[in-house]
């Protein structure tokens, strides 16, 4: 396989000057994080019938530790990183934030096992932080509200609805929670969505328009028959799902199904591979009538819950501790 591989020399620059009251004072004033391009991934077209190769990227962002989540805002990217095994991470966990090519780790001390997050606003984040939501404010650094979900058991996604409601999963029981978040942003309430237990609930993606939401399920939750798609449409309030509907798909990959994106009518899927495997994860899209448009694989490890912006998806590789994105603008 072709490699082109492209390092950009770090810059470290440090500046001394002398402050007003006269103290010598050393201040990084740029630091310039490497970037590395590589391609390394092959991308098989049509269920396997022809395969190309796409551009991947992966960003040498400083102090990734358990990546699980990752979302990109106003051209800068932010992680969740659980900071240990999920679960035994008590205030280990916290977001990085990669702009201008500096990185920056968020909340430090302040969360215990961030998965999925969404922005409430420029400044805002929402955050399902096992075993709480909470909502999370970047200029100061705080925690603005937090509501604990009743013994949860394997918190994870969070999908925003509207500005006043976000789902989040539950893999280990098998729940959708819905919060509501007041216009204040100063607490949080949730309660269990009626009409969905699937075993193994991970990533969530909802259709604005036709109140559609689609989720996957995962072997994580025990179940080692899960790694399929669902969907069900939920009533006015989002507090009811209708019957829902699981795709006719045999189990993706090894059914370790994670992160999931509506983009453009089409599903984009990441699965695990194989646990503990190097190499085994994978990407999927369907198309809106379900059919298998893509499947991704090659050198892509333990894949968490990624996110599409502008035709870009986005890797969080939780046993790397390293983020990888693919150019797939031209089929998304
Ligand atoms: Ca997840």
């Amino acid at each position: 396989m072709k490699k082109h591989f492209i390092t950009l020399t770090a810059i470290f620059l440090s500046v001394a000057f002398i402050t007003a009251c006269g103290q010598k004072e050393t201040v990084e004033a740029v630091k310039e994080v490497a970037l590395t391009t590589e391609n390394k991934t092959t991308v098989s077209i049509n269920n396997g019938t022809t395969t190309v190769e796409a551009n991947v990227s992966t960003y040498a962002i400083d102090g990734l530790s358990t990546p699980e989540s990752v979302v990109v805002r106003n051209g800068a990217i932010y992680v969740a990183n659980i900071g240990g095994n999920p679960g035994e991470s008590a205030g280990k966990g916290f977001i990085t934030e990669y702009k201008n090519n500096t990185t920056k780790q968020l909340f430090l001390g302040l969360l215990d096992d961030p998965k999925g997050f969404a922005f409430l606003d420029d400044d805002t984040i929402i955050v399902s932080d096992h075993p709480n939501v909470k909502i999370i404010k970047i200029s100061t650094g705080t925690v603005l509200a937090t509501v604990a979900i009743d013994t949860p058991g394997f918190m994870n996604d969070l999908v925003l609805l509207d500005n006043k409601t976000a789902l989040v999963s539950d893999t280990g029981k098998g729940l959708v929670y819905k919060v509501s978040i007041p216009a204040n942003k100063a607490s949080l309430s949730y309660v269990t969505v009626a009409g969905i237990t699937e075993n193994g609930i991970n990533g969530l993606a909802f259709d604005k328009n036709t109140k559609t939401l689609y989720f996957v399920t995962s072997t994580f939750g025990g179940d080692a028959t899960r790694g399929h798609i669902f969907q069900a449409t939920l009533n006015a309030d989002y507090t009811t799902a209708s019957a829902l509907t699981k795709w006719n798909t045999d189990q993706l990959g090894a059914g370790g199904l994670d992160g999931l994106v509506l983009v453009n009518g089409k599903l984009v899927i990441s699965d695990w591979g194989i646990n503990g495997a190097k190499n085994a994860a994978h990407v999927y899209v369907f198309n809106a009538d379900r059919s298998l448009a893509l499947s991704v694989n090659g050198m892509i490890s333990g894949v968490a819950d990624i996110t599409v912006d502008n035709g870009i998806v986005y890797l969080p590789e939780f046993t790397q501790n390293q983020l990888t994105s693919i150019d797939l603008k031209e089929y998304l």
